[in-house]
């Protein structure tokens, strides 16, 4: 496979709603999209990095700009997914970047060969089941009347955000609303600290799936320790960017459950390493969001059909998000997304919608 040329394009895409998190509110989200075009197929990569670097490092003009300077000229000749991903190895970080060039050549490559990237991963579902990642409200009504809202449209499980301040009292309520037999889930985003640990462990009465990352991204010895204070199984998001992180935290006792998102990880490939290392270690998985367009929330569909995503994942329909998505929306069906079955990702930007929403085009000639 030969690459003739990469376009970097930004989108703006205006959120239904704004969504709060521990670490910030995003009300449009800045995305970037990386198209590689080949003679015989284009793929697609969408690139989960924000505006901001608050969820991790990584923010959306740096990706592009490591794209631009560093990834893109050191594609090999005729890549593929694994020669790029060697070829990028040498570069520290940037994983989101790296993970978007992959995913897009991954995508061409399999376009090009007529495989969907489900079977391309070893996915053993032709749907998945669904949660909903519901951000921090301004009171509790406001929170109920939107947990009523998912839950009328067939979400699987429910998570809430929680920081300081709004922890028991919106997990006690949404209990109290709806019943134990919810699934439910909280996700601090790394707003507490070992010192929280007596607060963190009321959560426990409310017999929770899990809490995810509760304490900073590098504090796996601290979440080794909440581990052994709490009832609420300890799940990792953000202290999870790579295997050898993945072997670390389970080694440590850090966490029995595991969030991928292929972008935080740098790439599909990665995500697949842990897969493997996880079923291997009996450690649960599913597949997080970082709020994507059709394009990355493909991908993730077709990831979170593999075997050992054993629980529902922040894999929402498109309208939870946007009003108009930029590809065919996801809809769902019965709680369930059903995992795209065409060549590569499976599915295609909508031309006049995505103008629309373009905000810069560069192209890069190979
Ligand atoms: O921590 O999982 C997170 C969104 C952006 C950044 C981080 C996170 C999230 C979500 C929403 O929780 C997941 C989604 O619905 O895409
Ligand atoms: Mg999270």
């Amino acid at each position: 496979m030969k690459i003739t040329g990469i376009e970097l394009r930004r989108i703006g895409m205006p959120l239904l709603a704004p969504f709060r998190t521990s670490f910030g509110t995003e009300t449009e989200r800045d995305v970037l999209l990386v198209r590689v075009v080949t003679p015989e197929a284009e793929g697609w990569g969408e690139c989960v990095a924000m505006s901001q670097p608050l969820y991790s490092s990584e923010y959306v003009d740096a990706a592009a700009e490591m794209l631009r300077r560093f990834l893109i000229p050191a594609l090999p000749a005729h890549p593929d997914a694994y020669r790029v991903q060697r070829a990028m190895e040498p570069f520290k970080g940037h994983r989101m970047a790296k993970a978007a060039l992959e995913t897009a050549v991954l995508d061409a490559q399999l376009r090009a060969t007529g495989q969907p990237l489900a079977s391309f991963l070893g996915a053993a579902a032709d749907r998945v089941p669904c949660g909903v990642s519901v951000g921090i409200m301004n009171s509790i009504p406001e929170l109920l009347d939107a947990v009523a809202g998912y839950l009328d449209e067939g979400y699987i499980r429910i998570k809430l955000k929680i920081e300081p301040g709004w922890d028991l009292a919106p997990v006690r309520a949404v209990r109290e609303r709806f019943g134990e037999q919810v699934l439910l889930q909280v996700d601090a985003n790394a707003a507490y600290t070992l010192a929280d640990a007596p607060r963190l462990a009321k959560l426990d009465a409310f017999d929770l799936l899990l809490i995810e990352q509760p304490l900073a991204n590098d504090d796996l010895v601290q979440h080794a320790r909440l581990a052994t204070l709490l009832t609420t199984p300890i799940c990792l998001d953000e202290s999870i960017e790579s295997a050898e992180h993945a072997a670390a935290a389970i080694t440590l006792g850090a966490c029995s459950i595991i969030n991928v998102k292929p972008g935080r990880v740098g790439g599909y490939l990665e995500a697949r390493r842990i897969h493997e290392l996880a079923r291997a270690h009996g450690v649960a998985l599913w597949c997080g969001g970082m709020l994507e367009t059709g394009i990355g929330r493909a991908a993730n569909v077709a990831l979170a059909a593999l075997p050992g995503f054993t629980l529902p994942g922040d894999t929402s329909a498109s309208r939870r998000y946007f009003a108009t998505d930029i590809t065919a929306p996801f809809e769902l069906r019965d709680g369930h997304l059903d995992v795209p079955t065409g060549p590569g990702i499976g599915v295609d930007p909508i031309q006049d919608i995505l103008e629309e929403v373009t905000t810069s085009t560069e192209w890069i000639t190979l």
